[in-house]
């Protein structure tokens, strides 16, 4: 058994965190900070029966593209559903305003409006508001998201009953990492379908971009396959209350992908997968007790070829399912113990030369399943262990670093092998503990590792984890927000910006604007929201 230790300042003690101090913000409740903002103190009115948005003449994308349309909609309710009703109600006739219409503007000549988003997708974008017109200006449709959503609506007084207004403001924004994801576990609990989508809806609200979908895990097997039906028929929590059939698979994906997010599943192998060995015979090894099987199963079998076989249809299935150029292949916390009782294993260290290293073992297995995915045209990431153990991997690799300690040290070795990596040591939203724990979240710093330039380009990002033991549909989303927010923040915005007084106030403002969409995310301190008095 690996054990992971964690370090001090990251988990398992309680630590006391300052209150900042509530002053007011220059930036409003703008939420992550754009990389650069200018706001003038000029202020326009925004009027909810006049204001609308368009396609710029010139865009390369319009009427035809369903994700911006969808999009427009999206937030045109989101401003103005409250004071419509209330104009509606009182028959108040339409205020005459400055600020008609926002512009949406994509510049390159593919938007990528059909496309999905990619590792490598232009996040950018140029918003001027000004009067009479207000323009967003993005290379791709991904800008347009991250601008519109956002910055735009952020600026603006939320909470006027009489009308809405916005300063004259110029921002230009682009993502500091590309990867800014976030980990659901639906295995340890199954998670409806309702509720992920919500979340997919506050992580756009938050600039991420990845969901990491840990969707089996060793309780359950909600996955239903096609190929594999027997593997959720026997391994789900219920066959057909707690599944996730292919077409709830694909509303995500495409819920997801009209707000710029991916979609990268985990199946996790060869540990972690209790709950496949319920509907395949044989894929998992027999645990001995002496000289003869114990009845109960450990990691899956890497000695039997019928793995390899399940393993090849099992991946060509997921590749058809999952559009992401990536898939996540877990490898970690591999337990020795059954492979070691294992007589028949333990013949087979023997053959392969392996002596008593059980991690050459674990090696063999996660090499053959990569030549296998390889074939597939799928890249992968992989946990840290798949690394350390010194697998050969794929150049384009994401090794996904999430031990708490020597951070910085696997940082250092990951990046100065040349792979790509991701972080999520810091950012375990499961653990919860008295106080602000949103600072810690937001004072972790990616690049602090000793290494070159071009190793710190090798990171790439990260990923806040919400891991399911203690977390089900009732308390998921209070636990997840505000606190991921400060790791979208870390991951969005310039690495200066971490004035704790300054994001405190944002992010109070920012979450009650979560809170008045429909997030319930939980309060940061004491206080109150300015729409709670409509
Ligand atoms: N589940 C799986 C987990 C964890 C991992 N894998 C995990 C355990 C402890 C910590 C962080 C993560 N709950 N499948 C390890 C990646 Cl501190």
């Amino acid at each position: 058994m690996q054990s992971c230790q964690l370090s001090a300042d990251w988990q398992h003690h309680s630590t006391s965190y300052e209150e900042p101090t509530l002053g007011d913000s220059p930036y409003g409740s703008l939420w992550p900070l754009p990389q650069k903002v200018q706001i003038s103190t000029v202020v326009f009115k925004l009027s909810g029966a006049s204001f609308h948005i368009f396609d710029a003449k010139a865009s390369s994308s319009g009427a035809s593209c369903r994700l911006l349309q969808n999009a427009y909609r999206r937030y045109d309710e989101y401003i103005f559903t409250s004071s419509r009703k209330q104009g509606q109600n009182k028959s108040k006739k339409a205020l005459a305003s400055d600020m008609s219409e926002l512009q949406v503007w994509i510049t390159s000549a593919d938007s990528e409006c059909d496309s999905y988003p990619s590792v490598t997708s232009d996040e950018s974008y140029k918003l001027s508001v000004d009067s009479p017109v207000a323009v967003l200006k993005a290379p791709k449709v991904w800008g347009a998201l991250r601008g519109r959503g956002h910055s735009f609506y952020s600026t603006h007084c939320l909470y006027s009953d009489e009308e809405k207004s916005i300063n004259r403001t110029d921002i230009h924004d682009f993502p500091r990492f590309a990867h800014r994801g976030l980990l659901l576990d639906t295995s340890r609990h199954f998670l409806p379908i309702k509720v992920i989508l919500a979340n997919l809806e506050a992580m756009a609200w938050n600039k991420f971009n990845v969901f990491h979908w840990h969707i089996v895990d060793d309780p359950s097997f909600p996955y239903l396959s096609r190929t594999f039906p027997q593997l959720s028929q026997h391994g789900a929590y219920h066959p057909y209350t707690h599944v996730y059939t292919p077409s709830d698979v694909k509303m995500i994906i495409e819920f997801a992908r009209l707000r710029g997010i991916r979609v990268v599943p985990e199946f996790d192998t060869p540990g972690h997968t209790q709950s496949w060995g319920k509907g395949q015979k044989d894929l998992l090894t027999p645990c001995y007790s002496g000289a003869s099987p114990s009845g109960s199963f450990g990691p899956v079998n890497p000695m039997l070829n019928t793995t390899y076989d399940f393993m090849s249809m099992f991946f060509k299935e997921v590749n058809t399912v999952f559009p992401d150029a990536y898939v996540h292949l877990g490898g970690d916390e591999v337990d020795f113990s059954c492979w070691k009782s294992n007589p028949d294993i333990q013949k087979f260290m023997e053959q392969q030369g392996f002596g008593t290293d059980y991690s050459k073992l674990e090696s063999f297995y996660i090499q053959r399943l990569l030549d296998i995915v390889t074939t597939t045209n799928k890249g992968y990431m992989i946990w840290q262990e798949v690394f350390d153990n010194g697998v050969k991997l794929k150049s384009d690799t994401v090794v996904h670093v999430w031990m708490g300690n020597k951070v910085e040290e696997e940082l250092q070795k990951v990046t100065e092998a040349g792979f790509t990596t991701i972080l999520s040591a810091p950012w375990y939203l499961d653990y919860i503990s008295y106080g602000q724990d949103w600072q810690k979240f937001y004072r972790a710093e990616p690049l602090s590792f000793k290494g070159t330039d071009a190793q710190k380009k090798l990171v790439i990002g990260g990923e806040a984890c919400l891991w399911g033991e203690y977390v089900d549909a009732t308390n998921l989303t209070p636990r997840l927000w505000p606190r991921a927010s400060a790791v979208g923040e870390r991951l969005w915005s310039d690495r200066d910006v971490r004035d704790l007084n300054d994001a405190y106030s944002r992010l109070a403002k920012h979450r009650c604007r979560m809170v008045q969409r429909g997030i319930p995310a939980e309060p940061l301190f004491t206080g109150y929201c300015a729409h709670e008095y409509k």
